[in-house]
């Protein structure tokens, strides 16, 4: 374990995917790996999040490109809500990242959020920590915000980055305060559509009002990533932001909330539906069976 975890810190990346996989599958002593990381808190982990389809892969493939081109090397973790547990590789991400799976400097992985708690993997928090031991330079992780994970991610990201496209007026309604709260950056996507400018026009007319109170702006920039364009000033949005997520409340922040999901996987580890159905059948037949003094009495979970 030992040997294999000075490997993944000089970056070998067969021992970084074991290390991973032990992680992912719970195997063996992983507890033991996980507690013998090194406290790094320095590595920034970047957030990219947005609808479905937005182009938020084809976005972080040219990412990679900026960065490599600047002599960083880089981890990519995508977060597939649909594939299943451990099948590795989504296609898709694989196409449209494929010139960068054989590059020395890129890491790419990815894995499914099935079965955790709320939409992300809950094991990203364990995995990120992972690579932020090895010699990457930023970390890349990419979820479809759909609901929860939206907000999870601004819990796990030191930048976190919301895809949008000219066509998102709708999601930017429905949330537009939780937007606010988890975006450092907006992108908008797909600008060579039309009515990109009226979009733009109209997220900034809506965040306005809120600036005031949170003593700075949020950059909004217009991308056109299937041709590359606007990625240079993305770049060089999320490393001022970096900078700023430097800042101390930030980072304590950020670990509050990654003990906080640590803590409720592992309280909620042990209780399974079906064991409760059948400890609530067996009561249910015994005596008078009252739902809220079974759920004090029960012991599960630590
Ligand atoms: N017109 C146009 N199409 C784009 C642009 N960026 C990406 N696309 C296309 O949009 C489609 C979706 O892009 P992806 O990068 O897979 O989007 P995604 O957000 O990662 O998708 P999911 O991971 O499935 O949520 C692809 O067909 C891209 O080629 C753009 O700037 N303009
Ligand atoms: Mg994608």
């Amino acid at each position: 374990m030992e040997a294999l975890l000075q490997k993944t810190m000089q970056g070998d990346f067969k021992s970084i995917s074991r290390c991973i996989s032990l992680v992912e599958n719970e195997v063996g002593d992983y507890e033991i790996l996980l507690k013998s990381l090194p406290y790094n808190e320095n590595k920034p982990i970047i957030g990219i999040t947005g609808p479905p389809g937005a182009g938020k892969s084809t976005i972080v493939d040219s990412l990679i490109g900026s960065m490599v081109n600047s002599g960083k090397q880089v981890a990519v973790l995508c977060v597939d809500p649909s594939s299943p547990f451990n099948m590795g590789a989504l296609l898709g991400d694989r196409i449209r990242m494929s010139d960068w799976y054989s590059h020395p400097s890129v890491f790419i992985r990815s894995l499914a959020s099935r079965g955790s708690l709320g939409g992300l993997n809950h094991k990203i928090i364990e995995i990120t920590d992972l690579l932020r031991t090895a010699p990457f330079d930023f970390i890349i992780v990419e979820t479809v915000g759909v609901g929860q994970s939206e907000v999870e991610i601004a819990g796990l990201a030191d930048v976190t980055v919301v895809v949008l496209v000219p066509e998102s007026g709708d999601e930017v309604q429905a949330m537009k305060a939780g937007l606010m709260e988890i975006a450092d950056i907006f992108v908008v996507n797909k600008s060579d559509r039309p009515d990109a400018d009226l979009f733009v026009k109209n997220l900034r007319t809506m965040m306005e009002p809120a600036y005031g109170k949170m003593h700075h702006e949020i950059p909004v920039l217009k991308t056109i990533a299937s041709q590359k364009s606007g990625i240079g000033e993305l770049f060089q949005a999320i490393l001022a932001s970096v900078e700023k997520a430097h800042q101390h409340h930030r980072k304590l922040w950020l670990l509050t909330e990654k003990a906080y999901q640590l803590i409720q996987y592992r309280k909620m580890k042990s209780i399974n539906r079906e064991s409760l159905r059948n400890d609530i059948e067996a009561l249910r037949k015994e005596s008078h069976f009252n739902l809220y003094s079974f759920v004090e009495g029960f012991s599960g979970g630590d």
